[in-house]
């Protein structure tokens, strides 16, 4: 087993800055450690540079902040995602804010689409990243991304040169959302996008749900690209975000979604967005995040069989 890290130091995407150094504090907090004691090769890519600005980006859609510059990076991302899908590694994007989604989610899509596997996308995320220019209050691109990658007009020049290629929006699954926009919660209802918000989570809990995505997904012969937006956590445990939500994912929920994600063998890309250093408690949040990638990728606390990996 082959990881790529990529760093992707892009933060104009959100309302605050810092994101940009979520790449080196990933590191430092251990990600490529933590995959070679689990025995998988890691390539550090490094980082990312900052594109040079787009030199035609064409007409700027109102309400995009830094609509350019997020755009210069996006079709940069997907040029790179696509090149490390077909290597045939596992890509890790280490964020930056979850802007950067609409590219890596863009490229690894069109490596699948020439493989003929459907890719799913696992939007883990407390927000549902479903707005366009009209229909967000924020006009923060990193609140776009999932409705970008599901094909809502808006922001269709933001690829470039890249070939854009649409998630059908019955294989995008927001899980762990408690908040949405008031016009961006019409528009995932009329897409009737898959959503498991942290009610549907606190009532059934997350082995159940994320057992049924995990179903459809094979039973469709597809993989799964996981889109780990950190602030999903509760903020008890992951302070360092910049837009916390109360009442999120427990460290054990979190962990429990790894796991069974790890078990089902079927993520084949993921990204880490949204971690924001400068906000951050000695590098907590970061150590978190790193230890729920090590549960992604196989560490376990015993080696005993568990429920779900006794059916594998
Ligand atoms: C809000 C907050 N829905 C917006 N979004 C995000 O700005 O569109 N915060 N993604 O992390
Ligand atoms: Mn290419
Ligand atoms: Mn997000
Ligand atoms: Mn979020």
């Amino acid at each position: 087993r082959r990881v790529a890290l990529l760093g992707v130091p892009i933060e104009i995407g959100a309302g605050l800055r810092g994101t940009l150094m979520g790449p080196a504090a990933l590191r430092t907090a251990g990600i490529g450690r933590v995959l070679e004691q689990l025995r998988i090769t890691v390539e550090d890519h490094g980082d990312m540079a900052r594109p040079p600005p787009c030199r035609d980006a064409g007409p700027t859609p109102a309400n995009a902040n830094y609509y350019d510059e997020v755009k210069s990076w996006v079709g940069a991302i997907s040029a790179r995602a696509h090149e490390l899908a077909r290597s045939g590694a596992v890509p890790l994007f280490m964020g930056g804010d979850h802007s950067l989604s609409m590219g890596s989610v863009n490229g690894v899509a069109r490596y699948w689409q020439t493989q003929g596997r459907p890719l799913f996308v696992l939007w883990f995320d407390a927000h549902a990243d479903y707005n366009t220019p009209a229909t967000t209050l924020s006009a923060n691109m990193h609140g776009m991304s999932a409705a970008f990658l599901c094909g809502e007009p808006g922001l269709d020049a933001l690829l470039g040169d890249e070939p854009r290629v649409s998630i059908p929006p019955d294989r995008l699954d927001l899980f762990g959302i408690r908040s949405i926009d008031p016009l961006e919660k019409e528009l995932v209802r009329a897409r009737a996008i898959p959503v498991v918000d942290m009610r549907a989570i606190d009532e059934f809990g997350v082995g159940v749900l994320i057992r049924r995505l995990i179903d459809r997904v094979r039973a469709a012969n597809g993989v799964l690209h996981l889109s780990f937006d950190v602030d999903v956590l509760d903020p008890a445990v992951a302070p360092g975000v910049g837009t916390t939500v109360p009442g999120g994912a427990t460290y054990r929920e979190a962990h429990l979604v790894m796991e069974l994600l790890h078990d089902s063998g079927l993520v084949r890309s993921l990204d880490v967005v949204e971690l924001n250093p400068f906000l951050d408690e000695r590098g907590r949040t970061a150590r978190v995040a790193v230890e729920l990638i090590g549960s992604l990728f196989g560490m376990q606390i015993s080696d005993r069989v568990t429920p779900s990996n006794a059916l594998l």
